[in-house]
């Protein structure tokens, strides 16, 4: 049975009258006494309006998972096969995408990939086989334009983790902590100082700079970790001598973020949910929209303290959380730490044990300025969205693929279904470190190699949502080995 069969047979509407057809065609044999229509799916996620309470005077209305937002941390089983019910209460189609997954096109969730929807009011069976073992996540990959109520603006959005049974269990707390902002709004001032600087030389900043207005960005000033603005819900807390595994998630729809928690230093053991080769201990961390980081943290400072985002208006705009030792009865405490340049070549190695790249892609960020009438479009080598059949790629090839960010933003990209190997940031050269997202630093160049291992098409994109729904992404045609 293909694969695509799988997907019709899973995706069927759950009516008696409509099975038996596909089953014969299919050729599944179906125990009578079991019918599919009533057996259950591994998984449900019922898409539909939720309200979450920021703090006791912020409730926000919005659309998420099984009442809630984030939605449910789901744990899969590396490589065992499971049904996901997809259950969509709301009035427009949905997708939900399986980010870092290394599954069909058919299952990840993604129009541009032709996924099927979720229909409106409607449901869709998905069968699909978790892994790569690490930190995923599942969200709505819906389009939004100019809807600041759709896509990944709403709380469609939470963990998977995929666990390969081999967890060594080094830890006493492992949490599951997702960064988000919530009511955005467009604005054309965006004073935030989310940490895109870098000392790097600017390696691809254009001789003559477009000078137009820019149009309107996607702002936020109502910020939670979780579901929780800082000071309200629980604390996290711990004993001293405790062994803290954070698994951070950046879920924003809108920006790149800097989280630190005062007075320990975070042992990153993982990037987006692959082992690193080189683990550091650093005093903060970044995450572009889209990015996990996985860290270990000594309880060994007691006190009570603030675990958040470094940026001051940020954090007091609710993304922190407090973190209180037993026994400690104080106001929480927040010092900023030390400012330091994201690096990711530092958690690398020198040499890949990966195949050398035998073909190179090249590809080229610019922003036309007010180029979608009040916001602007967002090109990849010189054209929007579609690019009629630019990237065709071989399955089992190994590719690198350049890009050079000729804009003053740095771009979380994303290339679905595949894992990459970081292979060089600004001129740096790395190996080993594996990644689904990387943040291509602004004026600056991120080289990345992947073997073109999944058959039909993977979606190369921009995490801001507004970017990629104003032309920043690109379709790559990975064609069947023979
Ligand atoms: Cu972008």
């Amino acid at each position: 049975m293909k694969r695509r069969d799988l997907l019709k047979l899973g995706g069927m509407t759950l009516v008696g009258a409509a099975r038996l057809p596909l089953l014969a065609q299919t050729g599944m044999k179906m125990p009578l006494a079991a019918p599919l229509a009533e057996s259950k799916a591994d998984y449900t996620l019922r898409i539909a309006p939720v309200t979450v309470e920021l703090d006791r005077s912020h409730i926000i209305s919005t659309i998420g998972y099984n009442g809630t937002a984030p939605g449910p941390v789901l744990r899969m089983r590396e490589g065992k096969p499971v049904s996901v019910d997809v259950i969509n209460d709301t009035d427009t189609p949905e997708f939900v995408h399986w980010h870092g997954m290394l599954i069909p096109a058919e299952v990840d969730g993604t129009g541009e990939e032709g996924s099927p929807p979720v229909p409106s009011h409607g449901q869709r069976r998905f069968q699909l086989t978790p892994g790569p073992a690490g930190s995923r996540w599942y969200h709505s990959h819906a389009m939004a334009m100019d809807d600041l109520h759709k896509g990944s603006y709403t709380g469609q959005f939470g963990f998977v983790y995929v666990d390969d049974g081999n967890d060594p269990g080094h830890y006493d707390q492992e949490l599951f902590l997702a960064l988000r902002d919530w009511e955005p709004f467009f604005t054309s001032t965006m004073e935030d100082d989310d940490d895109d600087t870098h000392n790097d030389p600017v390696l691809e900043k254009p001789p003559v700079l477009n000078t137009d207005p820019n149009g309107l960005e996607v702002g936020s000033m109502t910020y939670s970790i979780n579901d929780k603005a800082l000071g309200s819900g629980e604390p996290i807390r711990v004993r001293e001598g405790q062994r803290l595994l954070i698994r951070f998630l950046n879920a924003s729809a809108i920006e790149n973020r800097r989280i630190a928690l005062p007075g320990h230093k975070m042992k990153v053991i993982a990037l987006d949910g692959n082992p690193v080769p080189t683990p550091q201990m650093l005093d903060s961390i970044f995450l572009g929209a889209g990015e996990r980081v996985d860290v270990v943290i000594e309880m060994n400072h007691p006190g009570v303290w603030i675990l958040g985002s470094t940026e001051k208006m940020i954090r007091e705009s609710g993304l922190g959380v407090v973190v209180e030792y037993a026994g400690q009865h104080r106001q929480p405490q927040w010092i900023d730490p030390p400012k330091a340049p994201w690096d990711y070549t530092i958690f690398g190695t020198s040499t890949s044990s990966l195949p050398p790249p035998q073909q190179t892609i090249e590809t080229v960020f610019e922003k036309i300025p007010g180029g979608a009438g009040k916001f602007n479009s967002w090109l990849i080598n010189g054209k929007p969205y579609p690019h009629e059949r630019e990237f065709m790629l071989q399955q089992g090839v190994r590719y690198r693929l350049v890009m050079r960010n000729r804009t003053d933003d740095a771009h979380p990209m994303h290339l679905h279904r595949h894992l990459w190997e970081l292979a060089e940031i600004n001129g740096k050269k790395t190996a080993g470190v594996l990644k689904d997202t990387v943040v291509v630093p602004y004026y600056g160049r991120a080289t990345v190699d992947f073997t073109a291992d999944q058959p039909g098409l993977s979606l190369f994109h921009c995490h801001l949502q507004q970017h990629m729904d104003y032309g920043f992404k690109a379709l790559f045609h990975v064609s069947e080995a023979l």
